[in-house]
């Protein structure tokens, strides 16, 4: 059974915005200009500057040939973008069965860089030869098979862009102060590989099969029970993400990808998928990854991810600088299709109004939505809320504590407030201002 929340009480989507609304001034601004440019008013400072600085000075990097090409046989960012890495809890300290979040705040568009992907690992990151790796599919099939990497590779490909996300993101620990901290246990690929149909057809599926248990090569020898349908629809058997081979992080040399499923079924290091007409009841499908609700009943299976969003900038750990123009920028996904709607409200979720979608918006991935914002220095909160292609629109907190308790820590997918205070500074509005 998949619990589904109503719009939060809040809801009033339709009001004007309460403050001035940058986005029509500049249409009006622009109108009067014969509708060339769109001024912000970000411009005026930059001018000063730029003119004291006249003519343009002759900076070091322009005097001297630059480092020599190739240098760099696997290139690297920017030495001065060493801050932007995935995020280690400090307190952390067993590695082996840890997670590392990808750093939402400093990230732009829908991909995520290989080297940023968020990790979830229970028995440690295996070092896999390709040449020795192996996948049996077997079980209720008409021809038990072994496949190479390289036989995997010679089926006809495809390649998606999907988001994947840990179930556990962010639990109930709801008091991260960054973006990464608090939702950075999701990430998006472009996932190139061979549908799991193709492979399961050349094997020959009997009348009888209704799941297939995947196992991983790792050390947790990872185990879960995935329903038949699912790997006749859109799952995919991955080697390649974001056009290299996958990450060893994300599971090299072969993953199962299962977009929209919670990521804990999306098997890294793949090497066995046993056909069976019941699930097996894994450890990570029971005592873990299962919500226990308010009466101590737990519901069984929740494979989807329900729609969430959350504003990256400005996030906690953020400054505003100055006041005036200033562009929210967030991510939304939807484990059950395309996002249809996000709404950002910028006076504690008093109002709400309609963020632009950024192109494309495609089922199952990360979308990016944009709200222009004139902040006029007044302390607020602001937020995002997402509503997917079925109608759901994703839950405040408290609405979904009032359905589900406490006592589950998977599948909390509410909305993150973020307080602005009048000095700037960005935190979470979870956590008591002190
Ligand atoms: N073999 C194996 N597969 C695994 C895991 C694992 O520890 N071992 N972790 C799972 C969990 S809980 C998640 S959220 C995703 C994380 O994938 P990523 O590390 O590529 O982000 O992989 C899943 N698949
Ligand atoms: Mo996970």
């Amino acid at each position: 059974m998949q619990a589904r929340f109503d719009p939060p009480p809040e809801s009033g989507a339709d009001e004007p915005p309460a403050q001035p609304n940058p986005r029509r001034d500049f249409l009006r601004r622009g109108a009067a200009a014969g509708g060339l440019l769109a001024a912000t008013g970000i411009g005026a400072a930059r001018a000063t500057a730029a003119d004291a600085d006249a003519p343009l000075a002759v900076p070091p990097w322009t005097r001297a040939p630059g480092a020599p090409t190739g240098g760099q046989p696997y290139g690297q960012p920017s030495a001065f973008e060493k801050h932007v890495v995935r995020h280690l809890r400090p307190n952390d300290k067993q590695y082996i069965s840890s997670s590392t979040r990808s750093p939402l705040q400093e990230l732009d568009g829908i991909i995520t860089p290989n080297g940023l992907f968020y990790e979830r690992h229970h028995g440690g990151v295996p070092a896999i030869d390709p040449a020795e790796h192996r996948l049996a599919v077997h079980g209720l099939v008409d021809s038990p098979l072994l496949f190479t990497v390289d036989d995997l590779r010679r089926f006809p490909s495809e390649s998606h862009i999907y988001f994947l996300e840990c179930s556990g993101n962010p639990g109930y620990n709801v008091y991260g102060k960054t973006a990464a901290e608090a939702n950075g246990l999701v990430s998006c690929a472009e996932w190139t590989g061979v549908p799991l149909r193709t492979v399961l057809a050349e094997a020959g599926v009997q009348s009888q099969a209704k799941w297939v248990v995947a196992e991983g090569a790792d050390a947790a020898a990872m185990t879960r029970s995935i329903p038949l349908e699912k790997c006749l629809d859109d799952a995919l058997l991955v080697y390649g993400q974001n056009g290299e081979r996958l990450r060893p992080e994300q599971g090299y040399p072969l993953r199962l990808l299962l977009p929209g499923y919670e990521g804990n079924m999306s098997i890294k290091w793949l090497r066995r998928l046993h056909v069976t007409d019941a699930p097996v009841y894994s450890r990570e499908e029971t005592s873990k990854y299962t919500d226990l609700m308010p009466d101590g009943s737990a519901r069984r299976f929740t494979f989807y991810m329900e729609a969430k969003s959350i504003i990256t900038a400005p996030s906690g750990g953020q400054r505003l600088a100055q006041q005036g123009f200033h562009e929210i920028r967030g991510i939304a996904w939807s484990g059950r299709g395309k996002i249809a709607r996000v709404e950002v409200s910028v006076d504690d979720g008093a109002t709400w109004h309609d963020a632009a979608l950024q192109e494309p918006v495609l089922s199952r991935a990360i979308t990016r939505f944009r709200f222009p914002w004139n902040w006029q220095g007044q302390a607020t909160v602001i937020q995002s809320r997402a509503t997917d292609e079925t109608g759901y629109v994703q839950p405040t907190l408290e609405a979904l504590v009032a359905v589900r308790g406490v006592n589950g820590v998977y599948h909390n997918n509410a909305i993150t407030p973020w307080r602005v205070a009048a000095t700037g500074e960005i935190t979470n509005a979870r956590i008591k201002a002190s």
